[in-house]
């Protein structure tokens, strides 16, 4: 659903998505209802009740019949509630329940689940696999920072965990967050919560607006990290960079790193000793740079994701860790299951060189 270019409500790609959609749609509704509600009460009896020549307060003494006025509504509200209460239940348990048994209920996936480690630290995501022998927590384990992959079509059950960046560290808390996937998940210093989701194929392949994607295309190369990440990289910045123009924040030395980056700051006239840009152009003359590289960029990712396989999401820390927070990103690709299998070789293959 979109407000012209902002989207409302990014799309769900989980079998879990639809029903946390609804969970969201029917508590917005019911909190709208009741508060157009309480405050159309209100209205009424402020202006309604205003003093009038000759006609005398009354005094309401909140008994017989009157009672019903305050019990109806008290009633509904609660009903109301009680109706969020067991379909939240429901879907806490489904998602957050304890992993084994909540998979029991599911519909079985071809294949067996995967199981991902993801260690949070500050400030990066890691996501350990299993390697070759299909077992998390032996020699043939390899990690990867910032990226994870996963096929559509089969449980992925995690493990995340807090570590700190030493010995002595023992980690803060983090949140691993990708909200398409609708989950979220903190990291709690000296715990490892398991958690699961299920990529839904037919969900990744239609964009926001419900509509089938034509940048979908399940064959094409092996897209293992880089090449895709630095074009999703790039699309990012050169959002950031019309987001900063657009808000007058040109002064500032984000701006001028991100203008580096996207190797327009001569063009932007970036002063790189006192790092502010754009005083000699107009904030409409840097708009249509700034457009111009944004159309690049979207171009450029466009054209990887079309030759491979697999989509980006992104994933980011949701829990204010320190200050490098919101660097805290990494990046999921959801690959088709063969895609996911070539990948996963090429990294086994990569890490045993790099052993
Ligand atoms: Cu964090």
């Amino acid at each position: 659903m979109f407000f012209g270019e902002m989207e409302l409500m990014s799309k769900g790609i989980t079998t879990f998505a639809a029903q946390m959609d609804e969970l969201v749609w029917i508590i917005t509704i019911l909190a709208a209802f009741w508060f157009a509600v309480a405050f159309l009460a209100m209205l009424i009896f402020t202006f309604g009740s205003m003093r009038k020549e000759g006609k005398k307060a009354a005094y309401l003494k909140g008994d017989g019949k009157q009672v019903w006025a305050i019990l109806i509504p008290v009633i509904l509200v609660v009903m109301c509630d009680a109706y969020i209460d067991v379909k939240t239940t429901f879907l806490w348990g489904r998602v957050k329940g304890p992993v084994n048994q909540v998979l029991k209920d599911e519909p079985k996936s071809e294949k067996e689940p995967l199981h991902i480690k993801i260690t949070a630290k500050q400030f990066q995501f890691e996501f350990t696999y299993p390697g070759a022998d299909g077992k998390l927590g032996t020699d043939d384990d390899y990690t990867d920072k910032d990226e994870m992959h996963v096929p559509y079509g089969r449980k992925i059950i995690f493990h995340l965990e807090s570590k700190g960046n030493a010995k002595t560290d023992p980690g803060v808390m983090h949140s691993f967050w990708v909200r398409e996937l609708r989950l979220k998940q903190d990291a709690i210093p000296g715990r490892i919560i398991s958690g699961w989701f299920e990529v839904d194929k037919k969900l990744v392949e239609l964009d926001s607006n419900g509509k089938k994607d034509p940048k979908v295309n399940w064959g094409g190369d092996i897209i293992s990290g880089e090449k895709i990440m630095s074009a999703f990289q790039g699309k990012v910045q050169a959002e950031s960079l019309k987001n900063h123009i657009e808000d007058g924040k040109t002064d500032d030395s984000n701006f001028a790193i991100i203008a580096d980056d996207l190797d327009v700051q001569e063009e932007l006239k970036v002063d790189t000793a006192s790092r502010k840009a754009g005083q000699a152009l107009t904030k409409a003359k840097m708009l249509e740079i700034a457009n111009r590289v944004l159309a690049e960029k979207k171009k450029a990712y466009d054209d990887v994701e079309k030759a491979g396989h697999g989509r980006v999401f992104m994933i980011a820390c949701a829990e204010i860790c320190g200050v490098g927070h919101t660097r805290m990103k990494g990046y999921l690709v959801v690959d088709s299951p063969e895609g996911f299998e070539a990948w996963n070789k090429h990294e086994i293959e990569e890490h045993k060189k790099s052993k």
